[in-house]
């Protein structure tokens, strides 16, 4: 057979297999559920304060407080000034805090340590299975104005170095349509004053442009803030406002590229 239509031939394999890839998108992580936080210490306190400006309205304040049986953490939020149109709303933790210009963007994609990715949606009632950072998958979308709600989220850690540690990373509150409204970054709150972000003070730059974090980055003991950080990257090249999970929906698609790829190599 020429080489072209064996060229073609693998092509339309390929096609075939992606398209399968997409239907049978999982609905737990690619490493497996989340685990229940049950070692959080006692005591820890991180507070994301939100203050209207230019680009918002909202302000007040998400607390977020060890749980009273130290699994997971408790958090208190209470918001205004969400916007009249274009709920109901969503809000996530997401990777990176956010940078001195206050671009949402630059935050990058929701926690995500088990690479469950985006879709399809959260499903409540099995809140293991959602992305670790999908505070509104699992507990409720604001839809008013004001907005307060308290629980109790299992999958959020407070340790330092866990892939679902919450302490160094920012909350974005998006419209219904994804769109990034607003963001604002956890900062210490144990004494019961707000500190300073860990994150910010320790990496003081963010990086924008490149995309060079794979899934498996946020999995390591070094989560955010480690060297394989490039934060935003991947929301920013993608260009989309609503572009949540960019990050780890490249590093998913780059993956199959690379395992299509091989594919084409091999069968021609
Ligand atoms: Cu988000």
């Amino acid at each position: 057979m020429p080489s072209f239509i064996k060229t073609v031939a693998a092509i339309a394999v390929l096609a075939t297999a992606v398209v399968a890839q997409s239907d049978t998108t999982p609905v737990t992580g690619k490493l497996g559920d989340a685990p229940l936080q049950s070692s959080n210490p006692a005591g820890v306190a991180y507070i994301a304060t939100f203050t209207s400006n230019s680009k918002s309205n909202i302000s007040g304040n998400v607390l977020a407080l060890t749980s009273s049986d130290d699994v997971g953490v408790n958090f208190q939020i209470a918001l205004t000034g969400l916007p009249a149109e274009g709920g109901p709303f969503l809000y996530h933790i997401h990777d990176y805090p956010v940078p001195a210009d206050g671009n949402c963007t630059a935050t990058g994609a929701h926690v995500d340590p088990y690479v469950r990715g985006e879709t399809p949606v959260c499903d409540a009632s099995s809140p293991a299975t959602c992305q670790v950072g999908d505070l509104s998958g699992k507990h409720g979308k604001p839809t008013n104005e004001t907005f307060s709600a308290t629980y109790v989220d299992k999958y959020v850690s407070t340790v330092p170095g866990q892939g679902a540690f919450m302490g160094n990373r920012s909350i974005v509150v998006h419209y219904a349509n994804k769109t990034r409204i607003a963001c604002a970054n956890f900062v210490d709150y144990t004494n019961g004053t707000a500190g300073t972000n860990t994150t910010t003070s320790t990496n003081g730059t963010i990086v924008s442009g490149s995309s060079t974090r794979t899934a498996s980055s946020q999995t390591g003991p070094a989560t955010s803030g480690s060297a394989s950080k490039t934060s935003g990257a991947a929301s920013s090249s993608s260009s989309a406002a609503a572009s949540t999970g960019a990050a780890s929906q490249l590093s998913v698609n780059g993956a199959l590229v690379a395992a299509v790829g091989g594919l084409a190599l091999f069968v021609i």
